[in-house]
């Protein structure tokens, strides 16, 4: 479902591709008022990338790319990528050679004065459909992981209180995958400490996904640098097979290659009583969205 129609490619478009006026197209829009990166890009850190386009999602607008290696930064990979040319969600395909310009600044990273090199045939990659996910209402199952005190904890143990879970691996490279799930899960935690009567009836969950790596006693000293309050908060890992369960459930896909792990992202918040509220997709969800949704569980009233 996320591939991309090459019938539908205006012609036109990809020959100014092949002939590098994106770049010029880049220039003109760069600061435009719908552009909010232009103005962070002083701290901006640059590479130079070039890869295979492995498909395309117009709707969440993302490109996954199998990159190669980018010296200094990051190993060979296949990842998903934000443009910063939006209308080239729709000239891009599957099988495309490209070459471009990765832009790390701050909490966001985007792909700039990207470049056809060479088309892909088409169809030319099979993406794989999503798996099924739950959808609110569902059950979550029982799940036990080891947390970063080294101890088992389960979903059953937190049913009581609204538990928000979402994924990581610490050595994420990329500012705008798990740092930001992080940072959403302090501000989250800051927000629910000014409010007293939600603090005890909420919890959040960190999942590390890379358990090999990420050990009990690795993911205590990465937690410490977000939250003082490890009851509120843990960070837990387990076997290979616990943590796939699990993630597999919310949708999650994540596989090594090289020194990383290629993934996606999920972030569930399910109600006390361990039925899920809302599953969110990716890196977009605001904070604001998933207090939204534990506010409207009325969590306050539970609690007298
Ligand atoms: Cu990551």
């Amino acid at each position: 479902m996320h591939q991309s129609c090459r019938g539908n490619r205006n012609p036109l478009l990809r020959n100014l591709l092949f002939f590098r006026v994106f770049f010029l197209a880049a220039v003109l829009t760069a600061c435009g008022a719908t552009w909010s990166g232009c103005n962070r890009n002083a701290a901006a850190s640059r590479y130079d990338l070039t890869g295979k386009v492995v498909s395309v999602d117009r709707e969440l607008k993302k490109v996954t790319i199998a990159h190669d290696e980018i010296p200094g930064f990051m190993s060979a990979m296949t990842m998903p990528f934000v443009l910063k040319e939006e209308w080239a969600y729709g000239v891009l395909g599957p099988g495309d050679q490209v070459k471009g310009t990765l832009v790390v600044s701050g909490d966001r990273s985007w792909l700039e004065d990207l470049v056809i090199t060479q088309e892909g045939a088409p169809d030319a990659t099979a993406v794989p459909e999503p798996a099924n996910e739950p959808k609110p209402g569902d059950k979550v199952p029982e799940f036990v992981l080891t947390n970063q005190e080294g101890h088992r904890v389960g979903l059953g143990e937190f049913l009581g209180r609204a538990l928000v879970v979402t994924f990581i691996y610490t050595r994420c490279p990329l500012p705008d995958y798990c740092p930001l799930m992080n940072t959403n899960f302090q501000e989250l935690q800051t927000e629910l400490l000014k409010q007293p009567e939600l603090i005890g009836r909420t919890q959040l969950l960190t999942i590390s996904f890379d358990p090999e790596y990420d050990t009990p006693e690795v993911l205590k000293t990465y937690a410490r640098s977000f939250t003082p309050n490890f009851d509120h908060w843990q960070f837990a890992t387990g076997s290979s097979s616990e943590v796939k369960t699990v993630a597999e459930y919310f949708g999650l896909r994540y596989w090594p290659e090289n020194d990383q792990i290629i993934h996606s992202l999920r972030t569930a918040v399910i109600g006390p009583d361990g039925k899920l509220i809302n599953l969110y997709r990716g890196n977009e969800w605001k904070v604001s969205e998933v207090l939204g949704d534990l506010q409207k569980l009325n969590l306050a009233r539970l609690a007298r």
